[in-house]
């Protein structure tokens, strides 16, 4: 079967062919790849061409593809039956853990995606504070709950306006859109909004518009402002928990969060999403408060199972370190290999993650992001997958590394992007 012939028979049944948008590969162009299989670092299309993974299932897949000790943990669980509708000793031990190693958790409940840790975890702080309005940052994607499909409105200090159809005015007039890394602009929204601000929601590291690193004053003064004006800082680490370091973000940078939102890694591959925070905020959750929030496949037994041997394979000593090693020697190579032919481009890694831009220096907001040549990165792309080098089909989405990437699949990856380099440069 070729990909072409999939696409085209997807496209009869499934909205664009893919069941979440990016895929559809409108960004880049072409068909996407149908993945048959995957093992490790790599990944195998039905047509059987195999591509080196740097999309990781958008950082989930931290140990690689496949690991036996998550395949064996999800096939034991499974025999023991797929879904109870009740509790499980699993669960305890993945809170247990989360509780641990996280800084800023003392209560966490398990869900099945980000979008629905993000969405409770907004509704909490809503319900914590008695407010209404959410400061969300431009560029930072926290899932699809309706709140949170908002762009800044006519001027950032503004009400907020509905980034996507279907999301009513009213509901998006409640969240107000900011500039990431801007802590001056965000001290003005709190002059003039603090006593109705429930929360600012936040990627510690942004990882849906490319990659954009944190300044370390916007950090430190958010957490600082939310105190001084009583509003819910949530740490969105759907995207970073376990990815940037064992302790995520929070730890990496020192934040303290009120809430922090988890997904990806934690489930190891399998649909898990959690949201916790402070024992007094969490407090408020249903059956112990008035916030509401269930599911029924919450914390579900196969999913936790493979989240939880994922989590014990990242506590193994140097796991990180030998990641953060593996991502930078990508990013400095790929940096190098452009250098060498004349090409704008820079890049930049943060723990697992990883950026790369066509634009000479790495952006710190979404304007600047906005500046990178969408062009070269498709040809880039492009050229990349021909050669068995498969990166997230978008200029504006970060990249992952994961700890079965070895030294050679990083020196394989840097050659074939120094041939394409120079291609691209004739
Ligand atoms: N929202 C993800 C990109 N930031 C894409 C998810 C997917 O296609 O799996």
């Amino acid at each position: 079967m070729s990909n072409e012939s999939l696409f085209a028979r997807a496209q009869q049944f499934i909205p664009a062919g893919v069941n979440s948008p990016v895929r559809a590969f409108r960004a880049v162009g072409g068909a996407p790849r149908f993945i048959a299989r995957a093992k490790g670092a790599r990944m195998w299309d039905a047509e059987g061409r195999a591509y080196l993974d740097y999309i990781g299932s958008w950082g989930a897949m931290v140990v690689g593809h496949a690991h036996p000790e998550v395949v064996a943990a999800v096939c034991a669980a499974a025999g023991n039956g797929f879904s109870f509708g009740a509790p499980t000793e699993a669960e305890i031990e993945m809170a247990e853990l989360l509780c641990k190693l996280l800084p800023g958790m003392d209560l966490v409940r398990l869900v099945s995606s980000g979008t629905e840790a993000t969405m409770t975890a907004l509704r909490l702080a809503r319900g914590h504070t008695g407010r209404n309005r959410v400061v969300k940052f431009e560029g930072c994607y926290h899932g699809h709950a309706d709140s949170l499909l908002v762009k800044a409105g006519s001027g950032a200090l503004t009400f907020g306006q509905p980034s996507s159809s279907g999301v009513p005015p009213q509901v998006a007039a409640d969240t107000l859109v900011l500039d990431y890394n801007d802590v001056a602009q965000l001290e003005r929204c709190f002059a003039e909004n603090g006593k109705d601000i429930a929360a600012v929601i936040v990627e510690p590291v942004v990882g849906n518009m490319n990659l954009v690193a944190p300044k370390p004053e916007f950090l430190r003064g958010m957490r600082e402002l939310c105190t001084k004006h009583g509003a819910v800082l949530i740490l969105d680490e759907v995207m970073t928990g376990f990815r940037v370091g064992l302790t995520g973000a929070q730890g990496r940078y020192g934040i303290q969060p009120d809430l922090t939102t988890l997904g990806k890694v934690i489930g190891g591959g399998m649909p898990v999403g959690a949201f916790g925070g402070r024992r007094e905020i969490m407090q408020k959750i249903a059956p112990l408060g008035p916030v509401y929030q269930a599911g029924t496949l919450s914390g579900n037994p196969v999913a936790v199972a493979a989240g939880l041997a994922t989590l014990r394979l990242v506590q193994a000593p140097g796991f990180y370190e030998k990641l953060g090693e593996r991502t930078q020697q990508l990013t400095a190579g790929l940096t190098a290999a452009a250098k060498k032919h004349g090409v704008v481009f820079s890049a930049q890694a943060i723990g697992g993650m990883f950026g790369i831009y066509f634009r000479a220096s790495a952006p710190q907001s979404f304007a600047e992001v906005m500046q990178c040549d969408k062009e070269a990165f498709n040809r880039f792309f492009h050229a990349m997958l021909e050669r068995g080098v498969h990166f997230a089909p978008s200029a504006y989405e970060a990249g992952f590394v994961s700890a079965a990437h070895s030294s050679e699949d990083i020196a394989e990856t840097v050659s074939a992007a120094d041939a394409v380099f120079a291609a691209m440069k004739k």
